[in-house]
C-alpha cells in the first residue's frame, strides 16, 4: 500500500529528480519538503511553520498593492563566489523568499494581475546534478511553490517582453536585478519612460506586520539567541578571548537549530566595545574591562538581534556601573513606550533626552552640546527586525507601530579611549539591546529571558565560577600573567 502511494507520487512528479531517503524514493527539489524532510516540515508547509496557503495569501496581498496593469519582477539572490569554484554560503533574498518560499538561486518570479504567479526556473544539466545535486526547476515551481505558470529560464527572453509591453508599471527587486531581464529591450524602454519602480516599496509593507506563523519563528529565533548568549556569558570567564566568544555563540545557536548567524557577532572587549559594528574579534579580554556582545541568528529565514554588555571577570567597576545603569534605565523606559501608535522616531527622541540628561548628570556632557552627544551615541534607538536584521528599510521610522511589528530597543554609549572628558569613563562601550514585539495592548519582550540587571549578571558570573570554570579560568590567568 505504502509502495503504491509512493509510486503514484513518484510518477506524478517523474520530471523531478528523485533520491532515496530511508526506504522510499521521494522527489528531491534541492531544498527540504515534507516528503524528504519530515523532521522539519509538516504536510502543506513550504518553510518550517509556513504553509503554501500563507505564501498564496502573501502574493494576493501584493496584488492588492500592485496597481492595475503592473508587474512585479523579482530575481533570486545571486551566488557570490569566495574564490574560483568556492561560493559563499547562499542566502536567499528576503523579498524573493517571502513571496515564493524558494531557497535556491537562479530563478525569476513575475507576479501580475493578468499572469498570476509565474516562475522562471533554472535548468540543471546532468553535469550540475553530479556536482551540486538536484535543484528546483519548472515542475517544482508548479507543484511545490504553487506557481500558476512555470518555464525554464531560457524561455524568459521570449515570454517576459510581451508581459512587460502589456504593463503600465514595473516593480522590480533592485538588489537582485540581473541582466536576464534588465537587458531586455522592453525593460529598458520602460525604464527610459520612468515606468520602473522598486518592488520593496510594496513588499516591505507586507513584511512589516508579521503573521502568527512568522511570529512563532521570530520568537524561536530570539529564544535560541538568548540561550546561546547566556551560555557564552558563562563561558566568558573561562575563555576570555573575543574570538572564542564569537565561536561559542555561533556554535550554541547552530546546535539549537539556527541555520546561520544573522550577522557577524560583535564581541568587543574594553575599548573595542565602543566601536559600534566592531567585528575583528581578535583581542583578549582583560580583567576590569567590559565585553559587549551583539548577536543574532537566523531560523528558517527569520532573524534575531540582541546585545548584552558584562564584565567577564564578574564585577562592574563603579564608572562602568554608573554608565550601565543609565543605559539600562533608558532601555527599560524605552521598552515601556512600545505600543500601537508610537513610532521608532518618538521612542528615539525620548531616549536621546534621557541619555543626554543622564550623561550630563554623570559629568560626561557639559551643556547639552548635541555634536558631542552624537559622538557618544550616533545610533538610532532601534529598527524593525524580521527576515532581515534591518528589516523593511523602505518603511519610515515615523510610521505608527502596529500589533505584529517587531523592533529593537538598543540604547548605548560609546566612549573611545581618546575621548576628551573624564578619564574614568574612557574606553567604555555599553549597549543593551532587546527585541520587542508590538501587541494589541502594548509589547512583549522577545529577548526577556536574557538577564540585564547588574545584580543578576554578577551573580550568574560569580556563582557559575565556583564550579568547573574557576580552576581553568585561574590557570589561564596565571599562564598569561
Ligand atoms: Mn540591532
Amino acid at each position: 500500500m505504502l509502495m503504491r502511494k509512493l509510486f503514484r507520487r513518484v510518477s506524478f512528479t517523474q520530471a523531478i529528480g528523485c533520491r532515496a531517503y530511508g526506504t522510499g524514493m521521494v522527489p528531491d527539489i534541492g531544498q527540504p519538503t515534507p516528503a524528504s524532510h519530515s523532521q522539519l516540515l509538516r504536510e502543506g508547509e513550504i518553510t518550517p511553520g509556513i504553509t503554501s496557503d500563507e505564501y498564496i495569501s502573501r502574493r494576493r496581498k501584493l496584488l492588492d498593492l500592485l496597481p492595475e496593469k503592473s508587474l512585479a519582477i523579482l530575481a533570486a539572490a545571486p551566488v557570490k563566489m569566495m574564490t574560483d569554484v568556492v561560493p559563499y554560503t547562499f542566502r536567499q533574498d528576503a523579498d524573493y523568499s517571502y513571496l515564493t518560499g524558494c531557497q535556491q538561486p537562479g530563478g525569476v518570479a513575475v507576479i501580475g494581475h493578468d499572469c498570476g504567479f509565474c516562475m522562471f526556473m533554472p535548468e540543471a544539466t546532468p553535469h550540475d546534478v553530479i556536482w551540486q545535486g538536484q535543484i528546483a526547476g519548472a515542475n517544482a515551481a508548479l507543484e511545490v511553490f504553487k506557481a500558476d505558470r512555470a518555464y525554464p529560464m531560457r524561455k524568459l527572453k521570449e515570454i517576459l517582453p510581451d508581459m512587460i509591453r502589456g504593463s503600465c508599471k514595473l516593480f522590480h527587486n533592485v538588489h537582485t536585478a540581473i541582466p536576464a531581464y534588465l537587458d531586455l529591450e522592453a525593460f529598458q524602454k520602460a525604464a527610459y519612460h520612468g515606468k520602473v519602480k522598486n518592488v520593496s516599496i510594496l513588499t516591505h509593507e507586507l513584511r512589516l506586520i508579521k503573521s502568527p506563523a512568522e511570529l512563532k519563528l521570530m520568537k524561536e529565533s530570539a529564544s535560541i539567541a538568548c540561550q546561546a548568549l547566556l551560555q557564552t556569558m558563562f563561558h566568558s570567564k573561562t575563555y576570555p578571548y573575543e574570538s572564542m566568544l564569537s565561536t561559542k555563540v555561533e556554535y550554541e545557536c547552530r546546535m539549537r537549530g539556527a541555520q546561520r548567524m544573522a550577522f557577524n557577532p560583535v564581541v568587543g572587549g574594553g575599548p573595542n566595545g565602543s566601536v559600534i559594528h566592531y567585528s575583528r574579534n581578535d583581542q583578549t579580554l582583560k580583567d576590569g574591562d567590559l565585553v559587549l556582545m551583539d548577536v543574532g541568528c537566523e531560523l528558517h529565514g527569520y532573524v534575531s538581534d540582541l546585545t548584552r554588555t558584562w564584565p567577564p571577570y564578574g564585577s562592574f567597576s563603579s564608572p562602568q556601573e554608573e554608565l550601565y545603569d543609565l543605559i539600562l534605565q533608558t532601555n527599560k523606559e524605552s521598552v515601556k513606550l512600545c505600543k500601537p501608535g508610537a513610532s521608532i522616531r518618538q521612542i528615539h527622541n525620548y531616549s536621546v533626552e534621557m541619555l543626554r540628561k543622564g550623561l550630563k548628570e554623570i559629568g560626561i556632557l557639559k551643556d547639552g552640546g548635541s555634536s558631542l552627544y552624537h559622538q557618544l551615541n550616533p545610533t538610532s534607538i532601534g529598527h524593525y527586525v524580521g527576515m532581515d536584521v534591518h528589516d523593511c528599510s523602505m518603511v519610515s521610522y515615523d510610521r505608527p507601530l502596529k500589533p505584529g511589528i517587531v523592533i529593537t530597543i538598543e540604547p548605548g554609549v560609546y566612549i573611545s579611549s581618546s575621548f576628551d572628558g573624564p578619564e574614568r569613563y574612557r574606553g567604555i562601550g555599553i549597549r543593551i539591546e532587546d527585541e520587542v514585539l508590538i501587541t494589541g495592548t502594548g509589547y512583549e519582550v522577545l529577548t526577556g529571558s536574557m538577564p540585564k540587571e547588574i545584580k543578576q549578571i554578577e551573580s550568574l558570573l560569580n556563582n557559575f565560577c565556583h564550579g568547573m570554570g574557576r580552576e581553568s579560568h585561574n590557570s589561564i590567568r596565571t599562564a598569561s600573567s
